[in-house]
């Protein structure tokens, strides 16, 4: 969707209004002692709580004072105005650096009781910042690198945002405090990458350039010139003394200006004040003690008592946070005379409420030409058919692959590419950054108005678990379409065969795991990933083509169960074996690619006399957050419980129980022709029938 030209003018005038001045210097004294304040707070909250970081906050205090007090948009009564500017703690051990301000800015929540309450159960100040849980945290951080990746995803956000809805609307910046352990981990270099060649100019990292980590300093682990890493990224780059507060705004003033995300190196001294411990490691993770914290008071001048913070200074400080005010109350009035369509359009997709009416008939359209036509193909091909039509329903949905695209099948027809050029494009080329992509998708559903949905290898699920595993956390709606899932990929063999990583999935909290069986399956599984608003989905789908097992045309959303009786069972030709007058013998279950596996087993052991049924498995989680007497239903009484899933056995006995028989997967793939591979590893529909029968003869 582009903005109507009528907009595009008015929105032009506005980005004028919306502009957001840097307020003046402070006098040297008072910035001190706002800064002090931070300092103080975090060093006696770590104190009462005898555990936590009171390094950062102290080193970086000079810096976040200058950001928050001149330079970042916000406004506290309002954390969640869509048009402020983010920040971003990357460094999330730091926590209380954050606390801290917000406390002092005046969010209403953050009261004197939460910063004493730290770390303590139920408190809005826990360990590492979590999102959801404090009015102002953006994200939740800790896991280093994250952050920043996150923040990377913000930024495009942003900017295609933007691009649709006009800079009167959508018009703010992504700031970042980086840590040496942020800029250390990998997932970094991915995120710096994409940014610097998305040329994402309103994103803004300042580096905590102390020089220490916690094993000593830096010297032991790293030489890298960040300056220069950064700059060979196509960012702008420089380096400041980060407790000069004339200097770090004129490093942010120029960044706002700058055509390139920029990197501001800030040294600072970690433990910035304390008499013993500044610059050590030692100041980086526990508290201080008290004869440190009376000696950093008396260097600071800081002379009041534990968590209180002087009258004046407080003001001074909630004066700050009150900046923001006006331009916010200009916001709600250029969103106020939008055209009410355009507006509500708006509103719909920051809130994250789906056109259902749009999302019902694109499901209905492609289900109504597969029971016209049915389609034996591959699901990652279903998902592509399904992708056609959800995104053409569904603005907000932007997809990409890292660098999968053909095989991903992510790209929905008439997609175009997001680049510098255009930020309006809803296919993102993520590069050969599996762990970058997720992180930016979470940063991306953080920031709101976005559907992300990326493509890679199930197998490289491995490189984004991090990213997924904070998606569940923070309850975001990330959608990931992983192909090429299992052995079934043929010839690229065990490297690339996933084995483990359905079950592996499943062990995270919060996630959904779906693996459709054909192609109505498939874009019931994609209707439910789009209806989870509370969490991540994983797409697993196959490389080969598979049987349309769901012929007819269905209403409802039959995965929405998680497992439901696919092919129920029939009297088998010959007198029932050893299961009793007119009882059920087996129950077969299986997911995707193998459920039609299940269905040949079915046939066989009828020509056995063995009356079985197929139960499909799309989703372990919805399944097993249905009702007790749904799950029973759908598990049945049958004496012989089989399970054929091409991956390990793992997370199975949920359903089959431990005396339950299951054809699958005990180690690593091969390379082969994958017909071959089945015949070769056992999953096939007369193994899966001979584990029926020889448990029915007691063997
Ligand atoms: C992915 C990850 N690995 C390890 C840690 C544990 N950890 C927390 S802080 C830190 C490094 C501290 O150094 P730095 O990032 O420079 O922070 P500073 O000492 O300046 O506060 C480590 C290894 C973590 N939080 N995340």
């Amino acid at each position: 969707m582009t903005m109507p030209d009528r907009l595009r003018t008015a929105s032009a005038a506005l980005a004028q209004a919306a502009y957001f001045p840097a307020t003046g210097a402070l006098p040297r004294a008072e910035h001190d002692r706002m800064a002090n304040a931070i300092r103080a707070l975090a060093m006696d909250a770590v104190e009462q709580a005898k555990c936590g970081h009171p390094g950062l906050p102290m080193g970086a205090a000079d810096v976040a004072t200058v950001l928050f007090t001149r330079f970042l948009k916000f406004d506290p009564a309002d954390p969640a105005w869509p048009d402020r500017d983010r920040f971003v703690l990357s460094a999330g051990h730091g926590s209380m650096l954050l606390y801290a301000l917000l406390y002092l800015l005046g969010y209403e929540k953050m009261t004197i009781e939460e910063i004493k309450r730290f770390r303590q159960f139920g408190s809005l100040t826990p360990g590492h910042p979590e999102y959801g849980h404090t009015p102002g945290v953006e994200t939740t951080t800790g896991p280093l690198g994250q952050g920043l990746a996150n923040a990377v995803g913000m930024a495009i956000a942003e900017r295609h945002l933007a691009a649709q809805f006009g800079d009167g609307l959508v018009d703010h910046c992504t700031y970042v405090l980086a840590s040496d352990g942020d800029l250390m981990e990998g997932v970094s270099q991915e995120a710096i990458a994409l940014a610097g060649h998305l040329k994402l100019n309103k994103l803004i990292v300042l580096f905590d350039d102390n020089g220490i980590s916690i094993d000593g300093p830096l010297s032991l682990t790293d030489s890298v010139d960040q300056l220069e890493r950064f700059a060979a990224a196509g960012w702008a780059a420089g380096r400041v003394d980060g407790h000069d507060p004339a200097a770090i705004a004129a490093a942010l003033e120029a960044a706002k200006h700058s055509q390139r995300p920029t990197l501001i190196a800030c040294r600072t001294t970690i433990g910035f004040g304390a008499p013993n411990k500044a610059g050590s490691e030692k100041s980086h993770g526990s508290a201080l003690g008290a004869d440190e914290i009376a000696g950093a008071r008396q260097k600071l001048g800081w002379s009041a008592p534990a968590f209180e913070i002087p009258a004046d200074i407080l003001a001074a400080w909630r004066a700050a946070g009150a900046r923001g005010r006006p331009a916010r109350l200009a916001w709600n009035e250029r969103l106020a005379v939008l055209d009410a369509a355009q507006r509500a359009e708006f509103e719909r997709r920051l809130q994250g409420e789906l056109p259902d009416e749009n999302l019902a008939a694109a499901v209905r359209a492609v289900k109504e030409r597969l029971a016209a036509a049915p389609k034996a193909i591959a699901t990652r091909a279903a998902s592509e058919l399904a992708l056609d039509a959800l995104t053409a329903a569904l603005p907000e949905m932007v997809g990409g692959s890292a660098d999968l695209t053909g095989s991903n099948n992510t790209r929905a027809k008439g997609m175009t590419a997001m680049s510098a050029a255009d930020y309006a494009g809803r296919f993102i080329h993520y590069g050969v950054r599996e762990h970058g992509m997720a992180a930016a998708m979470n940063g991306m559903a953080l920031h709101g108005g976005i559907i992300p949905y990326s493509g890679t290898f199930l197998v490289f699920s491995d490189y984004c678990r991090p990213a997924i595993r904070l998606a569940a956390l923070m309850e975001q709606r990330v959608i990931h379409v992983m192909t090429h899932d299992s052995i079934g990929l043929g010839e690229d063999g065990p490297t690339h065969q996933p084995v483990e990583h359905l079950a592996a999935l499943r062990a995270v909290p919060n996630l959904k795991v779906f693996r459709p069986c054909d192609a109505v399956e498939t874009i019931e599984c994609w209707q439910l990933a789009l209806a989870s608003s509370d969490g991540p989905s994983v797409l697993a789908l196959t490389r080969q083509n598979v049987p349309q097992l769901r012929q007819g045309f269905d209403e409802g959303n039959r995965c929405a169960a998680g497992a439901y009786e696919i092919s129920a069972a029939e009297p088998p030709p010959l007198p029932p074996r050893q299961a009793g007058e007119g009882k059920l013998s087996v129950s077969l279950f299986a997911t995707g690619s193998e459920v039609a596996i299940a269905l040949a087993a079915k046939k066989l052991l009828a020509e056995r006399g063995v009356a079985a049924r197929v139960v499909s498995v799309p989703c372990f989680e919805l399944f097993l957050a249905a009702p007790a007497e749904q799950r029973a239903a759908v598990i049945g009484d049958a004496k012989i419980k089989i399970a054929v899933e091409a991956g390990v056995r793992q997370g199975w006995d949920a359903i089959i129980g431990s005396d339950g028989g299951f054809v699958g997967m005990t180690g690593f793939g091969a390379s082969a022709p994958y017909k071959d591979l089945y015949k070769h590893f056992g999953i096939t529909a007369e193994a899966v029938a001979e584990a029926a029968l020889s448990k029915l003869d007691g063997r």
